[in-house]
């Protein structure tokens, strides 16, 4: 039985999924495969993913293929209500609803694992932990997971170099046709849309400071740019300083950024990027938010403790009054704004995203019993279909190579 907010939200939230499949051709192409063939019948897929209208088509494509679907949100401020209503309608198993604490947090887990999943489907590596270290009797059923993020592929990887992780876990982000995309497109438009939805300031002129410079970073840097701000780059790894220097954005260490940031925003995967002591010599006024998947990248227990009073000042927006008289706009208390004060990434890049989900499911099945308990990477031939699948829903053509240039890419004898 689920457990969501109102169900009487429901209609609104079909309206939405009806909307997000309608920008989905690859997923929905996958879903009617998945419908013919029952590629997952028999099946049972526990998730824990961000709840969002791309979540559901995702969701609803697996029940298609025939498998039962029990969900829980991946984090306490992305749910949508009205998404999680019309998914328990629908007959998915949904236990979520925004706003969870901690304890109700971990509750929702719980209740998914309850279905003794073949296959977890992960965001963050919450759910796969949860089995290995508090719900170990479950782990002989399990045939392997899913992994949707970057966080979540590096704790799997340092469970695995410690032999704790006991079912094989496919990285689904290390896709060519996830990370490309979701990562850098999708939270780079993403995290502008949260930041904008909750502040509407301008970011024409600003100074935008975005620490890491990764794929999430890289993407938010260039949107940015793109909206007129001046952009700031803080990073640690010289390779990637480097490259934002070479794409002709300013890089300094954060104790210089901040004398002259007005919008931060973190996308590092690392805790404490922004501290107490960057908080403090910020100008008045400054916004800060997170598109990072944990809330650990800005220290928010070191900035209350530094901070006279708060208050709401508008929805996802908490002004801190510091005690040496500065202002501070935190966005969505440190957590993903993305997802907590936006909707999360556009319907087209999920649809990649989610159909490395669907066929990754599909490849742990027809495997079952072959896979170690290791991490691997989605195989080629499914990140490429998906490559296919989406040019063709965009309707690109691309050449083919010709038997002689395929023969000359492998020879070595051809030379000057
Ligand atoms: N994530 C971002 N937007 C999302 C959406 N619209 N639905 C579900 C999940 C969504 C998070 C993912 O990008 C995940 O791939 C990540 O955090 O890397």
């Amino acid at each position: 039985m689920s457990k969501v907010k109102d169900l009487s939200l429901a209609e609104a939230g079909r309206k939405k999924i009806q909307w997000a499949e309608d920008h989905m051709p690859v997923l929905m192409k996958i879903r009617k495969r998945f419908e013919k063939e029952k590629s997952l019948k028999g099946l049972t897929i526990a998730a824990c993913l961000h709840i969002t209208k791309e979540t559901a088509v995702l969701m609803k494509t697996l029940k298609a293929g025939g498998a039962k679907v029990a969900l829980a949100g991946s984090n306490p401020l992305s749910t949508q209500d009205d998404i999680a209503a019309a998914l328990a309608k629908e007959g998915i198993e949904v236990f979520a609803w925004r706003g969870v604490n901690k304890k109700e947090y971990y509750w929702c887990l719980d209740r998914v694992l309850d279905f003794k999943p073949d296959i977890t489907m992960d965001d963050g590596g919450d759910l796969v932990t949860r089995i290995h270290m508090k719900r170990k009797e479950l782990l002989k059923k399990v045939i392997g997971g899913t992994e949707e993020t970057t966080t979540g592929v590096i704790r799997f990887r340092a469970m695995e170099k410690d032999g704790a992780l006991k079912y094989p876990i496919i990285a689904v982000n290390d896709a060519y046709t996830k990370y490309l995309f979701d990562n850098r497109y999708g939270t780079g438009q993403s995290t502008i849309d949260g930041i904008l939805r909750a502040t509407s300031v301008l970011i024409a002129g600003k100074n935008f400071v975005v620490s890491g410079y990764g794929w999430c970073g890289r993407g938010i840097a260039m949107r940015a740019k793109g909206m007129g701000a001046n952009v700031i780059i803080t990073e640690v790894d010289p390779l990637r300083a480097l490259e934002a220097v070479m794409d002709g954005f300013r890089v300094m260490p954060m104790s210089e950024a901040v004398k002259i940031g007005d919008i931060f925003v973190t996308a590092t995967g690392d805790k404490h990027v922004i501290t107490t002591r960057h908080v403090k010599n910020m100008k008045s006024g400054a916004v800060i938010a997170n598109s990072g998947h944990f809330n650990v990248e800005i220290d928010v227990e070191g900035l209350k403790k530094i901070t006279k009073s708060k208050r709401m000042i508008r929805p996802n927006v908490e002004e801190y009054l510091l005690k040496n008289g500065k202002k501070i706009y935190l966005l969505a208390e440190g957590r993903l704004v993305n997802l907590a004060a936006a909707e999360g990434h556009p319907s087209e890049v999920m649809d990649m995203s989610f159909a490395n989900q669907a066929l990754s499911a599909r490849y742990i099945l027809k495997n079952k019993g072959r896979l170690e308990p290791k991490v691997y990477k989605v195989p080629s031939k499914i990140d490429l279909e998906i490559a296919r699948l989406k040019l063709k829903a965009l309707g690109v053509k691309i050449d083919t190579l010709t038997k002689d240039q395929t023969k000359y890419l492998s020879s070595w004898k051809e030379g000057t």
